[in-house]
């Protein structure tokens, strides 16, 4: 917990929590090793059926911890980028669990850039989204250029990222950045539930899903058919389809294995 991260593990679903309230859960160096350590150990862990991500207190993260910046010895930017923030923003992208961005409160340059890496995005009705780099002289980074045309279109993302302003959590669904707003009280509530249903379903199938919705976006038609046939012939030669069979006739719930 020195470094930040609270790491939950219950059932099937592991929760990580940026545990910096005070610094609204800002990234020094420790909390971003530890977040990719933690990464790599549940993309291993075929135990391990969804993730959920969230921040203590009232946000979610504010990016980059600022008083990292006042140490003369800290890695220039782009170092920093590719050394710690990338490999991050890769292992929520390829492991093949789910993750679930709740989003409790502000999240801020890169801590808005995590939540957008993420498959899916619960808000607080508190939360919002600020791409703050402009205000200190920075450009997007950690994806944000790369996620939020895709996630709002290229009008949206050209006003979060050019003005700065903060889109709020309403602002959020309407645009479709976040996929459901809750009080803040019942977000890990409803985070969990959606884990559970994740976790419930086939992993590989899953996982299929995962990877073939981000491939989407940068192949055409034609290849997305393909793919989309490739997988399929997979996932319909799987023990969890023919249990996934038996169970629809049986009238029962499945019981999938991953296998
Ligand atoms: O290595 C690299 O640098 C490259 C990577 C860069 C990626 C980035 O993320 S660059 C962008 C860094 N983040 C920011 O610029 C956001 C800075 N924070 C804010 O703009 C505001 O704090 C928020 C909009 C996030 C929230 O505003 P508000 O009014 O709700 O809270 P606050 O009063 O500003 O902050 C509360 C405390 O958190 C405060 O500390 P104090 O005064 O109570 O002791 C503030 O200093 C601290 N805090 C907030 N953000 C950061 C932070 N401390 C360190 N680093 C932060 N990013």
């Amino acid at each position: 917990m020195a470094d930040g991260l609270l790491v939950q593990t219950d059932g099937a679903i592991a929760t990580l929590t940026l545990d910096r309230p005070a610094a609204l859960n800002a990234l020094t160096v420790p909390l971003k090793l530890a977040l990719l350590e933690a990464l790599t150990l549940i993309a291993a862990d075929r135990a391990i059926r969804a993730v959920i991500l969230t921040g203590a207190g009232r946000a979610f993260c504010a990016g980059q911890d600022l008083a990292e910046r006042d140490d003369p010895a800290t890695a220039p930017l782009d170092v920093e980028l590719r050394a710690r923030y990338h490999p991050i923003i890769r292992a929520l992208r390829s492991m093949d669990q789910p993750v679930i961005a709740a989003v409790n409160g502000v999240a801020a340059g890169a801590g808005a850039s995590l939540a957008f890496a993420c498959d899916l995005r619960l808000a607080a009705d508190t939360a919002r989204f600020v791409l703050a780099f402009g205000r200190i002289g920075l450009v997007p980074d950690s994806g944000a250029t790369w996620f939020l045309p895709r996630l709002v279109g290229a009008a949206r993302a050209s006003e979060m990222a050019l003005l700065g302003d903060p889109v709020d959590a309403q602002e959020a669904l309407r645009i479709g950045l976040v996929t459901r707003v809750v009080p803040g009280e019942v977000l890990l509530r409803e985070a969990r539930a959606m884990a559970e249903a994740l976790a419930a379903a086939a992993p590989g199938a899953i996982a299929a899903t995962k990877h073939a919705l981000q491939g989407a976006w940068s192949i055409d038609l034609d290849a997305a058919l393909e793919e989309e046939a490739r997988l399929q012939g997979i996932a319909g030669a799987s023990a969890d389809h023919a249990e996934g069979l038996s169970a629809f006739r049986e009238k029962r719930p499945p019981r999938f294995t991953g296998e």
